[in-house]
């Protein structure tokens, strides 16, 4: 198993690539969603990520080259692109006019991927996307962290237009909400999705790997959610079975669901080499009240959980995903470097 770090597009750069390998990685996984807080529509609320720049045109072989050049420079490995800009699958979401035409754009995406060999592109196949936490002195020593609480009318506010993955995509948007759509509905559009990209993606050597909803609630905004429950991924690698179509197994969610055990799920899983790369975080608690944690308490058994893996052959890329911020001029840095010297110590020792 092999020790990376996520970035987003605002912390890619060549000192923190440098921080990475310092701290023992050797992948990383970059975020592009660039999101800014400028220009934020009056539907925008305290919970949103911000504004994207892109407007649907996704991103090219040169900048993806760019950055994985930078990776390789700092001799590290680009192991994923995580996440999709909400403006290059607003329609393949929402079921609009250019689905088709946004599909075609994904699968050059993934030509560019597979010509530069980035194994990864990790999707969150939500409307909601991630909304709704508050971020607090919640963990250990009153280090930051995210949290969710119980609040019903607030997970019931509808989910404006122009917003999808908590990202405004369409400052312009007509006011007023998206509209319905029916549980069913949205696994049929999550099947098309996987049809359209999953022979294309096996067929350029790259995995599509879905991150559960998180928060893992049924419905968030009035909009039904996919992957809130363990057994739901069994349905979503059955939609097109190929080694192309796997999991981002994030575990600090996946403690959050309702009932579930992580260890049995990352067991269950595992067993199928269905995880493509693993998010590795703790958490206290489960929807609809719940805290992230540092790595090293919480309801999530670390060690265990990364020694299931490897027992079951799981020879992929660990990263914590999110860590508490602490106390210092780098709060994120030093949450990291934290996880980070845990996580190196625990596969070590598998
Ligand atoms: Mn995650």
């Amino acid at each position: 198993m092999k020790l990376g770090l996520g970035f987003h597009r605002d912390r890619i750069s060549r000192d923190n690539f440098r921080f990475a390998r310092q701290a023992g990685c050797t992948h990383v996984v970059v975020h592009l969603v660039e999101r800014i807080r400028e220009g934020l529509p009056q539907s925008a609320d305290e919970f949103c990520f911000g504004t994207t720049r892109a407007r649907g045109v996704v991103w090219s072989f040169e900048e993806l080259a760019a950055v994985k050049k930078l990776a390789n420079d700092e001799g590290l490995e680009l192991e994923a692109i995580e996440n999709i800009d909400p403006s290059f699958w607003s329609d393949i979401l929402l079921d609009g006019p250019r689905k088709q035409q946004q599909l075609e754009s994904l699968k050059g995406l993934l030509r560019s991927m597979g010509r530069l060999r980035i194994p990864i592109l990790g999707y969150n196949f939500s409307l909601a996307g991630v909304w709704g936490r508050v971020h607090g002195p919640f963990a250990r020593g009153g280090a930051m962290v995210p949290a969710f609480q119980p609040n019903h009318l607030l997970q019931d506010q509808p989910l404006p237009r122009g917003q999808l993955n908590n990202i405004v995509y369409d400052a312009n948007a007509p006011l007023g909400s998206i509209a319905s759509v029916s549980r069913e509905e949205l696994w049929q559009r999550l099947a098309g999705f996987l049809k359209e990209l999953v022979p294309v993606a096996e067929a350029e050597g790259v995995r599509l790997a879905a991150h559960p909803d998180d928060p893992p609630l049924p419905t968030l905004r009035q909009t039904p959610r996919l992957l809130h429950q363990p057994q739901q991924f069994e349905r979503l690698l059955s939609l097109v079975p190929s080694p192309a179509n796997a999991l981002e197994f994030c575990a600090g969610t996946i403690q959050e669901m309702a009932g579930a055990d992580v260890c049995e799920v990352a067991d269950h899983y595992s067993r199928q080499c269905a995880i493509a790369y693993v998010h590795c975080r703790n958490v206290i608690g489960k929807v609809p009240d719940y805290r992230e944690t540092f790595i090293d308490e919480g309801d999530v058994d670390a060690p265990r959980l990364l020694r299931i893996l490897h027992r079951n052959g799981f020879d992929g890329v660990v990263i914590p995903d999110h860590a508490p911020q602490m106390t210092c001029n780098a709060p994120w840095h030093a949450g990291m470097a934290h996880a980070l010297g845990y996580l190196q110590a625990v596969l070590k020792n598998l």
